[in-house]
């Protein structure tokens, strides 16, 4: 039951102000409080927000397409050592974003812990409504927030080291270990990928078709039993009608229930090692803000096990 917390407090992966000061606010409303106290972890977690201003160059002009490549790149290789540092004594991580590129950083930190303490392959849900797996290449709006999954799969590559060019094999996932829940705005070129690649998805289409119930049934029957599983999780996946402070709202999401059932089905299979909660922006939709807020605290208890009776 020990928990390692890491504070990112990064927006640097799209254009909007206000995402870096997410985890503050997740933080003021009481969330590790009630971690340490109503679910009895043992938190590590060194007390502060990072922002990692010192390691990120003045200079970061575009390249392949990519805003600010070297700053996110600095900083996601940062996170991935932070979360690898808990992942590795066996900790369950729990990252509070800043945007959702800090996932570069804390899915190659797990995936590597993982394959290093159990010999396994992770395995990763991703919950948005973005598939955020442009490449460089595909990516219309050049937001490396788009682009994580790209560069966790290999899809995307770099050879230079301070353009992502760090992230090494056993950092990576495999395509067929990952899983989406809650799509429902695709790039035209994500789709080709998603299809080509054969990638487990479960758009709202499938909600509405099948019920969130069964949905989660073949999601988790997909990655099989025993398998260590990394939950991203994009606030935006919620329909704004209940997290409307977030970067790129998406209307027709998932409903708050759904959303903490997403979570407490994964946490149910005891073989969650990680959690993401990304893309909380408090500056948007201000009279939202705090519903926004309580949504997120609300999703990360469930995953870490809080049960309603
Ligand atoms: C879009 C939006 N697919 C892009 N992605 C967002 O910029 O690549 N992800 N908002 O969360
Ligand atoms: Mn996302
Ligand atoms: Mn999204
Ligand atoms: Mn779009």
């Amino acid at each position: 039951h020990d928990l390692g917390v890491v504070a990112v407090g990064f927006s640097g992966g799209q254009t909007k102000a206000g995402v870096d000061a997410a985890p503050m606010a997740l933080i003021e409303s009481g969330l590790i409080q009630q971690l340490e106290e109503d679910l009895e972890f043992k938190v590590t977690y060194d007390g502060q927000v990072h922002s990692y201003t010192d390691i990120m160059p003045k200079d970061d002009p575009e390249y392949r397409n990519m805003k600010r490549p070297k700053s996110v790149s600095a900083v996601t290789r940062a996170v991935s050592e932070q979360v690898y540092e808990h992942a590795s004594k066996g900790k369950f991580v729990l990252t509070l974003g800043g945007d959702h590129s800090i996932a570069i950083g804390t899915i190659s930190g797990t995936a590597r812990a993982i394959k290093e303490r159990l010999g396994r392959e992770l395995a990763v849900i991703w919950v948005d409504a973005h598939a955020d797996i442009n490449t460089p290449e595909t990516s219309e709006s050049g937001n490396i927030h788009g682009m994580p999954v790209a560069f966790l799969t290999g899809l995307a590559t770099e050879e230079n080291e301070e353009t992502f060019g760090w992230i090494r094999e056993d950092q990576r996932i495999s395509t067929k270990k990952l899983v989406y829940i809650g799509l429902r705005d695709i790039d035209r070129g994500e789709k080709k990928i998603l299809r080509e690649h054969g990638i487990k998805a479960f758009s709202m289409y499938d909600i509405d078709r099948h019920g969130i119930g069964r949905v989660m049934d073949m999601a988790l029957g997909w990655i099989g039993s025993d398998t260590p599983i990394h939950l991203s999780f994009d606030v935006d996946a919620l329909d704004p009608m209940w997290a409307p402070s977030t970067g790129t709202p998406v209307r027709g999401g998932l409903t708050l229930r759904e959303g903490d059932f997403i979570a407490e089905c994964v946490a149910e299979t005891g073989s969650l090692v990680a959690l993401d909660l990304v893309e909380v922006n408090p500056s948007l939709d201000v009279h939202g803000a705090s519903d926004t807020v309580r949504a997120g605290c609300s999703i990360v208890r469930c995953a870490l096990g809080d049960t309603l009776l």
